[in-house]
């Protein structure tokens, strides 16, 4: 699906939860854009024998920051990306009555090749990570937006998402595969794979039901920012009395 205007990409975003913006970077964006983030792979790499290797990503914010200390404009160039106003263009519009216009970032990942096995992936909605009862999921689900951004640096097709999910709960079948015991099961009901070549870009709405497959080859070099358009819940900090 490709969106060449702001109505079809936010039409699109409605939907079905997902829109690809093919050639996003050109040529020598991607290749700098992959020597930044493959800093902080091959040192997480180095460092550690699982991270990297036979996990789906890496976090470029969190695992990656000690991993940037030699080559700290490498981190530079990556948070700018992120920061961009040509990223934000492209997320603009797609919140809820309600929540905030502008997105926050939440992290930023780089999903790699595996080094070891191939393997699949969980059927999930990204708002069930910490939501073990489903009617909170589900409010979660119907007031918040949170969205994925990436570009493909390598080609790649590892992503597969139900088209419409995030708009709406889940059927029974859904349900049963994401919290049941055959969470990896190629018979998800319509799903969809998203193909990238290098250099699209891809929004997809972080509630949509998706998985992706994981595999030794072709090397996969994607990076994927996390926003959200939640308000941020604001603590109150009282000075303690004395
Ligand atoms: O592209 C992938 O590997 C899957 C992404 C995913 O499941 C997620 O970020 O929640």
């Amino acid at each position: 699906m490709m969106s060449t205007s702001t109505t079809d990409r936010i039409d699109a975003f409605r939907a079905h939860g997902f829109f690809v913006a093919r050639a996003f970077l050109d040529i020598s964006e991607r290749a700098e854009l992959r020597r930044a983030c493959d800093v902080a792979l091959v040192r997480t790499r180095a460092l550690s024998r699982e991270t990297g290797h036979s996990t789906p990503r890496i976090s470029l914010l969190t695992d990656g920051v000690a991993c940037f200390q030699d080559d700290p404009r490498a981190l530079e160039l990556i948070a700018a990306f992120i920061g961009s106003g040509r990223v934000c263009a492209l997320l603009s519009g797609l919140s809820r009555p309600g929540e905030q216009d502008a997105p926050r970032l939440k992290d930023a990942h780089y999903y790699h090749e595996q080094t070891r096995h191939d393997w699949d992936g969980d059927w999930h909605r990204d708002s069930q990570f910490g939501q073990a009862d489903p009617e909170i999921e589900r409010a979660l689900v119907a007031t918040t937006t949170s969205v994925h951004f990436r570009v493909a640096l390598e080609d790649d097709d590892r992503l597969e998402i139900v088209p419409g999910s995030h708009a709406r709960w889940d059927t029974l079948d859904e349900l049963r595969i994401r919290r049941g015991a055959d969470r990896t099961t190629p018979d998800m009901p319509n799903a969809a794979r998203v193909a990238l070549r290098a250099g699209d870009a891809c929004i997809f709405h972080a509630w949509s039901i998706h998985r992706a497959t994981y595999l030794r080859a072709p090397p996969r070099r994607t990076i994927d920012a996390l926003y959200t358009f939640a308000r941020p819940t604001v603590r109150q900090w009282t000075p303690p009395t004395t």
